[in-house]
This record gives structure tokens, sequence and C-alpha cells, in this order.
């Protein structure tokens, strides 16, 4: 497309590799160099709510013009993305990154605990958005025998799910050349709780990303906030990683109630064996899946984090 105005420059093309909300950082996709871009004007989205109009893993157009820098003139239409309700914003959303292959959600059972209703809401997310992920159960170096029925419960209730979990520590070099190995080529999101150890991981795969991670206190087990921007890092290997702030809670969007149950695979698949088709496997006789919860068949805390999304999220919704 050329230039009109002789002071901007061709077009060009790059990705975002990290986002502040006012700044973008590009990187060229034809040269490989670095810009520090803002927004052209009234750059806007068609039909999302979100709070964020450019995200890390957009495609976009950008110009330099002598006088303003770079500036960011069109973002290219997503392959995917992955997105939640901003808080305290109920009716808006945030985009964590887009055009991603997969996700790694980092948890950990205790240093701090993750809460499976917050794993539950990621996943069912991603299930909606058909983001594959896997979970990476980190710290298991700090998880003596007391842990262990804790343990296997996890295994078995995210396995039941259908979901891959690895079990590792970011700290033994096996462990982290397995993750290195499931990254190879791919773009991948790395999401989580706070003080789990994502920027950890990331730099034990990756020892040329320079991010900075922070100490856990253990009198409270609370990790410091020391990631506050999502950024994309390139792979020696190919692929690019992506380290994001630690979420807190994770609001889901746009699900209505009879469709959040089919993003809970482990549920659906005996939603089928109900007596009503139309059951809300809360309170219905003959239930397929409140009869697999009772057998074993279903972990109780995701039957658990269902019956709450189902609850908490209808006083969101239109
Ligand atoms: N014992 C142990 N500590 C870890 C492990 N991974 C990370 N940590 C520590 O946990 C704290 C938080 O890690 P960080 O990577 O900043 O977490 P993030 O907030 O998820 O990015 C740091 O003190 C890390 O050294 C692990 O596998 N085992
Ligand atoms: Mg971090
Ligand atoms: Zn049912």
């Amino acid at each position: 497309m050329a230039a009109t105005n002789p002071k901007i420059d061709m077009a060009h093309t790059a990705i975002v590799i990290k986002s502040t909300g006012s700044w973008y950082t590009l990187s060229d996709l034809a040269t490989g160099e670095r810009a520090e871009a803002r927004i052209r004007g009234r750059l806007r989205l068609r039909g999302t709510r979100s709070t964020n109009p450019v995200v890390v893993g957009d495609v976009v157009d950008y110009e330099s013009d002598e006088s303003g820098g770079p500036a960011i003139t069109r973002v290219h239409e997503r392959r995917n993305y992955m997105i939640r309700r901003s808080p305290n914003l109920s009716r808006e959303s945030h985009i964590i990154a887009a055009n991603i292959d997969q996700a790694l959600l980092v948890v950990t059972l205790d240093f701090p605990v993750t809460n499976c209703e917050f794993i539950d809401r990621f996943l069912v997310t991603a299930e909606a958005y058909k983001i594959p992920v896997t979970i990476v159960l980190n710290k298991c170096d700090l998880y003596t025998e007391a842990y262990g029925e804790q343990f296997a419960a996890f295994l078995q209730t995210y396995g039941q799910a259908g979901y891959p979990v690895l079990a590792i520590s970011a700290r033994n070099p096996a462990d982290v050349g397995e993750v290195r190995a499931l990254l190879r080529g791919r773009t991948t999101l790395v999401s989580g709780n706070s003080g789990v150890g994502k920027s950890t991981l990331i730099r034990a795969v990756e020892p040329t990303a320079e991010l900075r991670t922070g100490d856990i206190s253990d009198a409270t087990g609370k990790g410091r906030h020391t990631t506050t921007f999502s950024q994309m890092y390139p792979l020696a290997d190919g692929g690019y990683i992506i380290d994001t702030p630690g979420i807190k809670g994770f609001g889901l969007i746009d699900i209505a109630p009879d469709e959040v149950c089919r993003y809970f695979p482990d549920l659906f698949r005996y939603a089928p064996d109900c007596q009503f088709y139309n059951c809300t496997h809360t309170h219905e006789p003959r239930c397929a899946v409140i009869d697999a919860v009772a057998r074993g068949d279903i972990g109780e805390s995701r039957y658990i984090s269902y019956l709450k999304i189902l609850d908490e999220d209808s006083k969101y919704r239109k």
C-alpha cells in the first residue's frame, strides 16, 4: 500500500511483543527490528468491549512519521485470543493475548495455594476459545509426603477431565527440559496466580528471556507482584512464550448458563445420559452427572466449580 503523505513511510507489519497499555513494543516481521509505538488515532476493534484494543501476540500494521514516532494503524484479524472479565468492571473484558497455539496454566498445591475454581474458570475459557491447555503443577520439590493424598487427587481430577498435567519443579533441569520440548515451535501463553513460578520457569526454559522474578515470603506464602505487563519472548528453538502478570480472579464472559457444562469435558461426557435433555445437573432426578460425581468419576471440586460458575456469573448476564 503506497503512502500518500510523503512524511509517512510505507506501512510495516509487526508482532506486538509487549504492551503497557499506552506503549507497545513491536518486532517487525520483515526485519526483526524493535520499535516502541503508540496507537494512531481512534483505532477501535469492531464488536468488542475490550479494555485493551491492542494486545501481545497481535499482528499489526504500523507507520513511522518524523514527528510522532511509530504508530499502530491497524490490527490484523485474530486467529484466537484468551480473554477474561476485567476486575471490578463486569461489563468489560480484558484480552490477555492473541494468536496463541496453547496455554500453560501454572498452578501450585501450596506456596501459594492455587484454588480449584480459578483453575476451572481458566479451563472453561480456554475450552470456549478452543485453546489447548497443559496444567503445570509446579514446586513439586516442596510437596512432602504430607501432600501425597492431595497430589494424587489433583492428578486424578484433571486426568479425568482430560487435561495433561506436568508435575514439575522449575528448579529441576530435567523437568524444565520437558517443558521446553512442549514449547518448541509454538506460541505459548503462560498463566497462573502470582508467585506460582511462571517467570522462574520461563527463565529456566529460555535463559535469554530477560525477566524478573520475585522472592516469595515464606511467612505469608504470598508472591510479590513483579510482572506487571504481558510480554512475549522468542524461543531459541523456535516459537514464542508469553509471560503474563499473575492473575487473581478469572471472570468468565459471554457464556450462557446452558452452555457452561459443555466447557467441562468431564461433566459434559455424562450429560447425554441424564433423564432430562435440558438437565442443568443441579437438582434433577436421575442426573448422570451427579451420579458420576457420587461414584468419583468426576472430581468433586470440578462439580463445585461448575455450580459456582452457574450461580455467581448469572448476575453478570444480560
Ligand atoms: N521451591 C520452589 N520454588 C520455586 C519454584 N518455582 C519458582 N519458585 C520460587 O517462587 C517464587 C515466585 O516465582 P516467580 O517466578 O516470580 O512467580 P510468578 O509470579 O508466577 O512469575 C520465587 O521465589 C521463585 O524462586 C519451584 O519449582 N520450587
Ligand atoms: Mg512473574
Ligand atoms: Zn444432569
